[in-house]
């Protein structure tokens, strides 16, 4: 349709102003606001049209803007120039509606573009080009645009599960957000937690003897046996049924040794773990007590889930917990149940821990790639730690919390990496920074 403002050739000055009278119309606000987008670009097309058939080369918006080119173009209220191109190889247009959402135009198809980024927009107009901000470097990050909106209504530990693969917990994490959204191919890393840990167990491998040890009800002579090897070393400690019920304590404080161990603060998150193995299975389960600075024992412990031991190989148990108010000092019992009197239990590889993640067994003896072990003092008679030899990554920073957006997620994930998200004329890239 010829628009009687433009004037080819000519020098006459005509205004091409938007005017949408749907944006009057109550529940309608936001397709009024995309319907004065929608104009603003077809104003444009006629605009740049006329410019080209004058072989004006338009080189930014206020060109059109200022008349000079016998054309004018003013934006509708509510809509936001977010990019201008133009170049040998074409024009390209975008714009951002009241709505939040994008619009673009190009010389390229005669369909204006849509989408809820303007690179959406622009690979849906045809453009060739992704315009740059007509003010600069002040647009915010297009990443940011897209995975600000989703929040998961409950903690997500998936992305722990998937941290051997980056490129796994990236690509779950936008597909979550902006669902059937992919990440284009490109490298990966792994990025598995490392982290500081102090076990609060001085003697948690029966390496050299059972101190530490307790037979409790229905239990006798632990002793550091070889017969079934070690979980962390070549030992274990070996415990004798003598009833149904069986239970041994495994380390902590017993409230009467002179030397209290296994001190806890009151609110905490702890853990704590045990390997089980048996010459008759039986249920099992480690639990956690506690004693306050008398050494009395409080009513309230904590099990982990009962789980049958085997006779060819460990058995891990773990729980995690909040350390009690009146709690100081923790102790463990290893506990199986439905025993024949006169079988063998096994324990090795005793684990009490700060934080709310099981690790695995470990004492200062203890070598590997990614941590150096020590002892705070004695070997096997104090408590020991693990520290990352390279790079420190909690696990907390793999965990999605309830009504952090996946943008935050991300970005503090990405933080302790060399790869940065990227998104670019409308996909995705994993590339290191
Ligand atoms: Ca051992």
């Amino acid at each position: 349709m010829a628009n009687p403002f433009l004037v080819l050739g000519g020098i006459a000055v005509g205004i091409i102003t938007a005017t949408v009278g749907v944006l009057t119309v109550p529940g309608w606000v936001a397709d009024a606001q995309d319907a004065a987008a929608y104009s603003d670009l077809r104003n444009i097309r006629s605009a740049m049209a006329n410019a080209a058939s004058t072989h004006i080369h338009v080189a930014s918006f206020d060109d059109l803007d200022n008349g000079e080119w016998g054309t004018r173009v003013n934006l509708s209220g509510g809509v936001e120039l977010t990019g201008f191109g133009h170049d040998a190889n074409g024009w390209c247009v975008t714009v951002k509606a009241a709505s939040g959402n994008h619009f673009a135009a190009s010389d390229r198809s005669s369909t204006i573009g849509a989408g809820a980024t303007k690179e959406v927009a622009a690979d849906e107009a045809g453009c060739n080009i992704v315009p740059p901000h007509e003010d600069g470097d002040d647009e915010p990050p297009v990443v940011e645009d897209l995975l600000e909106a989703f929040r998961p209504g409950a903690d997500d530990d998936t992305p722990l599960t998937l941290a051997s693969s980056l490129r796994s917990v990236v690509g779950y994490v936008i597909d979550t957000a902006v669902p059937g959204e992919v990440l284009e191919p490109g490298p990966d890393a792994n990025v598995s937690p490392h982290w500081a840990v102090t076990n609060l167990i001085v003697n948690p491998s029966f390496e050299m003897n059972t101190t530490g040890v307790n037979a409790s009800a229905g239990a006798s002579s632990p002793t550091v046996s070889t017969a079934v090897g070690g979980v962390i070393g070549s030992k274990s400690m070996r415990w004798t049924t003598t009833a149904s019920d069986s239970n041994v304590m495994l380390g902590g404080w017993d409230g009467v040794a002179a030397t209290k161990t296994a001190k806890v603060t009151p609110g905490e998150m702890m853990s704590a773990s045990i390997s089980l193995r048996s010459t008759v299975a039986r249920p099992a389960l480690l639990r956690v007590g506690f004693r306050n600075e008398s050494g009395a024992s409080l009513p309230v412990v904590f099990d982990s889930e009962t789980k049958t031991t085997t006779t060819n190989g460990w058995t891990r148990y773990a729980v995690t917990f909040r350390v009690p108010d009146d709690a100081r000092y923790a102790y463990l019992i290893g506990r199986a149940t439905g025993n024949s009197v006169g079988q063998f239990h096994y324990a090795d590889g005793v684990l009490l821990h700060d934080g709310a993640y099981e690790v695995e067994p470990f004492d200062g003896t203890s070598s590997g790639p990614n941590y150096t072990y020590v002892w705070a003092g004695a070997a096997h008679a104090s408590s020991s730690s693990r520290t990352p030899s390279a790079i420190t990554r909690h696990p907390d920073v793999l965990v999605w919390r309830a009504g952090d957006t996946a943008y935050f997620f991300l970005s503090h994930l990405l933080a302790t990496t060399d790869y940065e998200l990227v998104y670019e004329g409308g996909k995705w890239w994993l590339r290191t920074g």
